[in-house]
């Protein structure tokens, strides 16, 4: 089912680099920021087939620098092209997504197919998406009300930011606005201590409560955490750290949040392996890529991910502009695969320039 990316036919490689502004600034565990800033990987094959990759290591959240992207950049454009799979698990994580996407973008292009079947056999024709709920309280209530009516049945609340009170009221409003069978998913990313996070938990109950994403600092309490409040956690920064091994026997896992810019692909391939023998959802999610980053991730999750999970990808809202040109058809609660793959489009060259070996 899973495949390395075979650079069969890949003949060039060319880097940009682009620098894209947000239409909301961004909080990035305490720091804002208000550019995306990336590179792309254009790939042609020798049948003139081409696959483009993004490669967008996210600020507070990756391990890699931008010095470190650069270097790698270098040596991928110093070595011979087939010479890249080998060394792909020293790659840093967002290089490696960006290589091994446009790796498959040219590999289906070259046997003209859409990118999810060079993925797998089969994949999911619509994909849902969770609606990403950040800001100040006044503002996610207006952000749940418009997703609500655009037809989002799953809601990402971001927790652990404001007062325990005002978060424990807005999982209330949020309840109330939306239909009875509305999902809530929550993040705290590790903002609580144990005692707050239990405090909030038994507050507002499991009630539509899917999961909630590393509840508190320390990953050895989740178990905890759980049995404490009776809702389910999702891993997400401990997939980074490697702090929880094994699904096996913990029934408190109820999902992992894989975003494959941050893990690389090569782990997110070893956790879909082991979610599968656990019988543990997986959540394909965005780490705010650019259009290019996106469809790769549609692929995946239409590729390898469940019907039923909504994918994180609800971050392409915060990009004032894309990198391409139309942007992808990608506004409301689902995506339609075929339409993704369909799209044809060009590079905005106002916020895309070529970049070289320093
Ligand atoms: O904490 O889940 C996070 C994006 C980048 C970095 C961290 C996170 C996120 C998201 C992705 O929330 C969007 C989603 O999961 O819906
Ligand atoms: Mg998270």
């Amino acid at each position: 089912m899973y495949k390395l990316p075979p650079p069969a036919g890949a003949e060039q490689l060319a880097v940009y680099q682009y620098q894209v502004p947000l239409a909301d600034s961004l909080m990035l565990k305490g720091m804002p920021i208000h550019h995306r800033k990336g590179w792309l990987l254009r790939m042609t094959g020798s049948s003139g087939a081409e696959g483009w990759g993004d490669i967008a290591p996210l600020p507070g959240f990756s391990r890699e620098a931008a010095t470190e992207v650069e270097e790698a950049l270098t040596t991928l454009c110093e070595i011979p092209l087939d010479e890249v799979n080998r060394l792909l698990p020293h790659l840093p994580a967002s290089v490696g997504f960006g290589w091994t996407t446009a790796c498959w973008a040219c590999a289906a292009h070259h046997v003209n197919k859409p990118f999810p079947e060079v993925l797998s056999d089969s994949f999911h024709p619509v994909v849902s998406i969770n609606g990403l709920l950040a800001g100040t309280s006044v503002h996610i209530l207006t952000q749940a009300t418009e997703l609500i009516r655009e037809g989002y049945t799953c809601l990402k609340l971001k927790v652990g930011r404001h007062a325990l009170e005002e978060e424990v009221a807005l999982v209330e409003a949020l309840r109330r606005l939306g239909p009875s069978d509305m999902r809530i998913r929550l993040d705290a990313n590790r903002a609580w201590s144990l005692e707050e996070a239990v405090c909030f938990g038994r507050t507002i109950g499991p009630k539509q409560i899917e999961y909630i994403e590393e509840p508190v600092a320390d990953p050895e309490a989740f178990p905890r955490f759980a049995e404490a409040t009776g809702i389910p956690v999702a891993l997400d920064e401990s997939l980074m750290e490697g702090a929880v091994h094994s699904f096996k026997d913990k029934a408190w896992v109820q999902a992992v949040v894989l975003k494959p810019t941050l893990l690389g692909v090569i782990r997110v391939q070893g956790l879909l392996q082991e979610a599968k023998e656990s019988g543990i959802r997986v959540v394909f999610s965005s780490s705010f890529e650019t259009g290019v980053g996106l469809r790769a991730l549609i692929a995946m999750a239409s590729a390898w991910g469940e019907p039923s999970a909504a994918v994180g990808l609800g971050t392409y809202r915060w990009l004032a502009t894309d990198v391409l040109q139309p942007r992808l058809p990608l506004a409301g609660s689902s995506v339609t695969v075929a339409d993704v793959f369909a799209h044809t489009f060009s590079l905005n060259h106002a916020v895309v320039k070529p970049w070289n070996p320093t």
